[in-house]
């Protein structure tokens, strides 16, 4: 008789290796858990691993875009650049990883494909999709929030004879693009910090703009000698300003910015001369800074024709221009800052494909063929660049078999009842099962480090009070988890982020087929951390403990 092995077991499993996923280890390893990290990757990073496109980096500033809880990190790691590019940060985890010793704990090139909750054991079962299992009685998902890449269908993809990119897997060893024939589809954050830095390299730079991004000015430099000096000097400040602060970044952010433009004065209310004004002396800045575009959808479409006007100042091709000014209302999709997107359009290499009038119709072996062109139809390339985006806050744990009390699965059920959660935390029917920034979580309109280390320390004190107390599971309870998502819904109700004309992964309209709902929650992580707070102190009210 051959005994089969049982799965190899842990007091708690983390799945991810990102920003999330690491913190998790290090917190829990502190609070005497047995933890063992699964990640798909070979290394550590998730998102700033896999995301090294020309170009990439953070629009959070870098002494705020990284790990407050330990003075040790924050002081020995040397940023060079006010906001990081995408090898720095990828190099900061890597650092943070060695400094912590956590590799030890981490099983890379493990790709979880489900996830099982067994009720009479109240454990969680994982499976890997080399046969390999684990159990633990908590489950950690901290498989990000954007990490799964949309890829589009579009017909003929896959017989293209050059090459086929995406930002998303960008290779490691780089991608040659000198003197090529380059086409990019796509324009939210992704193509817009991208193409800037391709058009320098390509002979040749095709876009493919389906909508226009509204795009804010912004220039990123070295730190100069001392200046980070300086700055590590007055971290316990800066860290403190950051906990209080809505968005969790108190410093210059492209949230900051939105924030305070909620303070400005009304566009309905300044006169014609004002607003011409203020789009001549402040340029794009000028045609956005008011105060009602959030709320009044009339002032948001006046605002997006000073925007036109303020484009069409830069780039000195008025067709293109036109192409460029957007047509959803401004701030209903995330913020985007860029470093001489516009200037880039001016460039003799450089050609815009408004995807509005002249859609995409298949891509051929030698190029992408679209609607309207003159001639062939045929736009010529050695090289596809995809920047389509991703099914974020849902899409990671959908597309694992995750299968809660009564076998029921997670998909399925985000799928026909929405991106439901509570706290953005836990999910009904889904017992000791934490999800780090799900939906209902500030992370998506706030710096997703600061919302993350929130919600790992409340994980960690959670599972500390479950061990004291001897309760075996936790779960959401289904009111608890609906209030949570209609009280998040209330706090954007008037304002543009739930206009119907807004297609944004903020509520799952760039996903064909997904359930719309806005999966944020808008009233900052200072108040977050208070109710987060206020349900522990309270026993875990809304959740039933077992
Ligand atoms: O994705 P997106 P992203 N044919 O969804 C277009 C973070 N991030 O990767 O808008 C043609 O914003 C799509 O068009 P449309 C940040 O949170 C941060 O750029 O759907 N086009 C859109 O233009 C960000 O919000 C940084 O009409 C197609 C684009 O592809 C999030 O990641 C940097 C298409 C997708 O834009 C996602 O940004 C980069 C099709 N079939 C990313 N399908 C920082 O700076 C899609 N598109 C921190």
């Amino acid at each position: 008789m051959t005994i089969e092995p049982g799965p190899a077991r842990y007091d708690a499993i983390v799945v991810g290796a990102g920003f999330s996923g690491l913190y998790a280890l290090h917190h829990l390893r502190g609070l005497g858990l047995r933890v063992r990290v699964l990640e798909r990757a070979h290394n550590v990073g998730g998102t700033w691993l896999f995301n090294r496109y020309p170009g990439a980096r953070c629009d959070i500033e870098s002494i705020e875009y990284s790990y407050s809880f330990s003075d040790e990190i924050q002081q020995e790691w040397v940023w060079t650049e006010t906001m990081p590019t995408q090898p720095e940060i990828e190099a900061y985890l890597n650092f943070v990883a060695d400094r912590l010793d956590l590799r030890r704990d981490i099983a890379f090139d493990t790709d979880v494909v489900a996830m099982t909750f067994d009720e009479t054991a109240c454990e969680w079962l994982v499976a890997t999709a080399a046969g390999e299992s684990y159990a633990a009685p908590f489950l950690i998902a901290a498989t990000g929030i954007l990490s799964v890449p949309l890829e589009p269908t579009i017909p003929g993809m896959d017989t293209f004879a050059g090459t086929s990119l995406f930002t998303s897997r960008w290779p490691e060893a780089g991608a040659d693009l000198r003197g090529r024939r380059v086409g990019v589809v796509g324009t939210g954050s992704t193509g817009v910090q991208l193409i800037p830095v391709v058009a320098e390299e390509a002979g040749h730079l095709t876009v493919f703009q389906r909508s226009p991004a509204y795009t804010l000015p912004w220039t990123v430099r070295p730190f100069a000698p001392g200046e980070l000096d300086e700055l590590k000097a007055q971290y316990p400040q800066i860290r403190a300003a950051q906990r209080e602060h809505p968005v969790g970044a108190a410093r210059l952010s492209a949230f900051s910015v939105l924030l305070e433009m909620l303070a400005k004065p009304p566009l309905k209310s300044a006169s014609r001369e004002d607003r011409i004004r203020a789009v001549e002396e402040r340029g794009i800045m000028g045609a956005l800074d008011w105060g009602d575009l959030f709320f009044d959808i009339e002032a948001n479409r006046m605002a997006a024709e000073l925007y036109g006007e303020a484009v069409a100042r830069i780039v000195t091709d008025p067709a293109t221009a036109r192409a460029l000014t957007p047509s959803h209302p401004f701030a209903c999709k995330r913020p985007i800052i860029d470093q001489g997107y516009y200037q880039t359009y001016n460039r003799d290499n450089v050609t815009l494909v408004d995807l509005r009038t002249d859609p995409i119709v298949s891509v051929l072996p030698t190029g992408i063929k679209t609607g309207s062109e003159i001639g062939s139809g045929v736009h010529e390339l050695d090289v596809i660049v995809y920047a389509t985006g991703f099914d974020a806050m849902t899409g990671a744990l959908s597309r694992i078999d995750v299968r809660g009390r009564d076998a029921a699965s997670l998909g399925e059920f985000w799928a026909t009842e929405g991106p439901l959660s509570y706290l953005g935390l836990a999910v009904a029917g889904f017992p000791n099962l934490f999800t780090i920034q799900g939906p209902g979580s500030p992370s998506a309109a706030a710096n997703f480090v600061a919302a993350m280390e929130q919600n790992v320390e409340w994980i960690g004190a959670c599972v500390s009070y479950l061990r004291r107390h001897g309760y075996r599971t936790i779960e959401a309870q289904p009111d608890a988890q609906q209030n949570w998502m209609d009280q998040a819904a209330a706090i954007v109700e008037s304002t543009v982020l739930v206009h119907p004309s807004c297609n944004s992964w903020y509520n799952g309209g760039n996903v064909p087929g997904k359930k719309r709902r806005y999966m944020g929650y808008t009233a900052g992580i200072p108040e977050y951390r208070r109710q987060c707070d206020e349900i522990a102190a309270q026993d875990y009210a809304g959740f039933t403990l077992a």
